[in-house]
């Protein structure tokens, strides 16, 4: 570990960066790779590579009776899995959701020609606020999509009632939370469906992937349908479709991966608690903690920075940490309505979102999973707990990079 103990040992002011190498966000988490080649060895051998095979079905199998769902629809990735879900529900018109989250989520909505309608989040959990959600419907809303962010689950309680007093259908984006319950139930369970992303970033991942979990038979059956082009035997098209389907080797990575599942948990909440004692008492440096009473992935680790006290900002602190190779990132910055199209469609939404405004320039996501281990994870809480005893000075360096006599402190 490099300790760094004066100002010009930070790489940002030309010292030696703590790491050789990059450290991501998001590296994956990979399984048992003799388990995950002999799968594919099987797969080459049957020759059936797509098309509902059988690690597909298995894969399927498994995830629902892991979620105790009765529908868990493997997907080519977790866009297509909410485009089809969205489509199967028959959602039209608007669609109530928050800002704060990856754009997929809105863009899974515009692409069919749904306006997206941007609603604030609750500061503790950065998941969607029930009460401005009601404040928001109006005759041309069909539904509502909750976001688990960061795994971290949605009032879902106060959402499925707003949704059944005005008729509307209830989505949830799953993205972050697979593995994870609220009040003990497994997500999966919840609305008219729950998406799940497995894409190579998140806890558990398929390369690329997702899937849809309903406990409705009907909707399952339409969503079946329409990630096969919609069709119904061989020559029977019965809805519009489109190809949703997974690979069978994305699925041989998936069973491989539900294999590990309890020791990827293991690794991140064990990195969760080292960033915990470690960032401890830093003032103006808040760690997103998680409710240890439900099951949770701890996949992501989030720091709310708060510049009233650390002098510097989070987006100063995030060029720091990338001079130091640590590639900190400003999950989900600006906002699905700062970016386009929405920002020309809705100029003045921001106006109803100040706490998305606020937390988006306040978050930053460190690096955890089982490519980063707990020396590093001291090294980079070493470099934000000196940041912040020198923060004066290390603001005043940032403004004026040529005053030497501030480098002696
Ligand atoms: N809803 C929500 C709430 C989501 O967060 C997402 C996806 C979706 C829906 C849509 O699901 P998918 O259609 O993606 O299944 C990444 C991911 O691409 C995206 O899946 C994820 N959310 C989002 C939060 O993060 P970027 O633009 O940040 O990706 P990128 O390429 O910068 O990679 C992130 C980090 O991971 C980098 O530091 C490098 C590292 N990495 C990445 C890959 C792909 C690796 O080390 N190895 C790899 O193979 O979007």
């Amino acid at each position: 570990m490099i300790n760094k103990t004066q100002l010009k040992d930070l790489a940002i002011f030309n010292g030696t960066p703590a790491f050789n190498e990059k450290l991501h966000v998001g590296r994956p988490n990979i399984g048992n790779r003799d388990r995950l080649f002999e799968r594919i060895n099987d797969l080459l051998d049957r020759r059936w590579l797509t098309n509902n095979g059988p690690y597909v079905q298995e894969l399927e199998q498994r995830m629902a009776d892991m979620l105790g769902v009765k529908h868990c629809i493997p997907m080519c990735n977790g866009t297509v899995a909410l485009e089809i879900a969205i489509r199967a529900a028959g959602l039209t018109g608007e669609v109530i959701l928050p800002s704060f989250t990856f754009i997929a989520t809105a863009h899974a909505l515009q692409w069919q020609e749904i306006t997206p309608v941007f609603c604030d989040i609750e500061p503790h959990t950065c998941t969607i606020n029930p009460w401005r959600v009601e404040a928001m419907i109006t005759p041309r809303t069909t539904g509502i999509i909750g976001v688990h962010l960061w795994g971290q689950t949605c009032n879902v309680e106060a959402l499925t009632e707003i949704a059944q007093k005005h008729n509307l259908k209830l989505m949830f984006d799953a993205a972050h939370a697979f593995g994870c319950s609220h009040q003990g139930e497994m997500i999966g369970n919840f609305g008219d469906a729950e998406v799940f992303s497995f894409h190579g970033t998140k806890f558990f991942n398929t390369f690329e992937g997702g899937s849809v979990a309903t406990n409705n038979d009907e909707l399952a059956a339409k969503i079946r349908l329409m990630k096969n082009f919609g069709f119904a035997g061989f020559e029977n098209v019965n809805y519009i479709g489109t190809n949703g389907k997974m690979s069978e080797v994305s699925a041989a990575m998936g069973l491989t991966g539900l294999e590990s599942l309890d020791e990827f948990v293991a690794v991140n909440y064990r990195n969760h608690k080292q960033y915990q004692r470690e960032l401890r008492d830093i003032p103006g440096v808040k760690l997103l903690t998680y409710n240890e009473a439900e099951k949770c992935n701890y996949q992501y680790i989030v720091l709310e920075i708060d510049q009233e006290i650390t002098e510097f900002s989070r987006d100063q602190l995030v060029k720091i940490l990338w001079a130091e190779n640590i590639l900190a990132r400003r999950y989900f910055y600006p906002g699905c309505h700062r970016m386009e199209p929405y920002r020309s469609y809705f100029p003045h939404a921001g106006l109803l979102l100040p706490e998305t405004e606020r937390l988006g320039k306040r978050v930053l996501v460190l690096p955890t999973g089982t490519a980063v281990g707990i020396e590093e994870i001291s090294q980079i809480c070493q470099i934000i707990r000196f940041l912040v005893q020198h923060s004066h000075e290390v603001k005043q360096k940032l403004l004026y990079p040529s005053d030497e006599s501030v480098l002696a402190h």
